[in-house]
C-alpha cells in the first residue's frame, strides 16, 4: 500500500521508455516543484495487469495518489495539479493562450492515432526512418503546424508553446521524444522548441533513468 498522508504525492508510471502517457504528468508534476515519490510498473510482465489494478481502477496507468485520493489519467492529473498549485501556472494566464493550450493539449491526448500506433515511444533506441506508414505524415504535418502557431501566437515570453512552460508542453514532449527517435526532421522554429524541451531538466532526469 502507499503511504496514506494527506499531503504525500505518488505517482505510479509504467516503463519510462515506453510510457508516453506516464512521462506527461511526470513532467506536470516535476514543474510544481512538489516533492513525490514514484512507483515504476514494468510493462510486457505477465505481472503487469495485476500490478496495475493495485493502483489503478481503469487499469492504465500513469495514477497520481494524493493522501487517500487517486486519480487515473494522464490530462485529470495534470490538471488536478493546476487547481492544488496555482503558483506553478500549469496553464497560461491569459484567457486566449489557456483556451489555446487546453485544445493543443486535448487535441494529443485524443487525436494523432497513426503517429502513436507507428511511431511509438522508445527512450532506448534510434531507429531513424522507420513508421513512416499511412497517415503519419498528416499527423506530423497538423503537429508541426500547431506548435508554429502557438509559437507565433502566444509564444513570446519564453521558448515552449505559449512561452512559459505549460501542460501543453507536457502533452507534446512525447512527441518531441519520438522526432527524434525516428528522425522526423523539423525547420528551424520546430526544432528550437524541440530543443528547448529536450533542454528541460525533468525531460532528461526522465531519459536518464528509462535506459536502466
Ligand atoms: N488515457 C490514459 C491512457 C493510459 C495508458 O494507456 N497507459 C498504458 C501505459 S503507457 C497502460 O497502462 N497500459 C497497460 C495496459 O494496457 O495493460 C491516460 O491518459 O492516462
Amino acid at each position: 500500500m502507499l503511504e496514506r498522508n494527506p499531503d504525500a504525492l505518488t505517482l505510479v508510471v509504467a516503463s519510462k521508455h515506453l510510457s508516453s502517457w506516464s512521462l506527461r504528468p511526470y513532467l506536470a508534476l516535476a514543474h510544481t516543484g512538489q516533492p513525490f515519490g514514484e512507483v515504476v510498473i514494468a510493462l510486457g510482465q505477465a505481472d503487469t495487469p495485476e500490478n496495475i489494478r493495485k493502483h489503478s481502477p481503469s487499469g492504465k496507468v500513469p495514477v497520481l495518489v494524493h493522501g487517500a485520493l487517486a486519480i487515473w489519467d494522464s490530462l485529470a492529473i495534470c490538471e488536478y495539479l493546476a487547481e492544488q498549485f496555482p503558483e506553478a501556472r500549469l496553464w497560461p494566464e491569459a484567457r486566449e493562450a489557456r483556451a489555446w493550450a487546453r485544445a493543443a493539449t486535448a487535441e494529443m491526448h485524443a487525436g494523432f492515432q497513426a503517429l502513436r500506433a507507428n511511431m511509438s515511444m522508445d527512450l532506448r533506441n534510434m531507429k531513424p526512418g522507420q513508421g513512416r506508414a499511412p497517415g503519419v505524415a498528416e499527423d506530423i504535418a497538423r503537429i508541426t503546424s500547431l506548435w508554429t502557431e502557438c509559437r507565433a501566437r502566444f509564444g513570446q515570453g519564453g521558448p515552449f508553446l505559449f512561452g512559459a512552460f505549460s501542460i501543453a508542453d507536457a502533452f507534446y514532449a512525447p512527441v518531441v521524444t519520438r522526432f527524434v527517435t525516428y528522425g522526423v526532421e523539423l525547420d528551424a522554429g520546430c526544432a528550437a522548441y524541440r530543443d528547448a524541451l529536450l533542454a528541460l531538466p525533468a525531460l532528461q532526469a526522465w531519459t536518464r533513468a528509462a535506459q536502466v
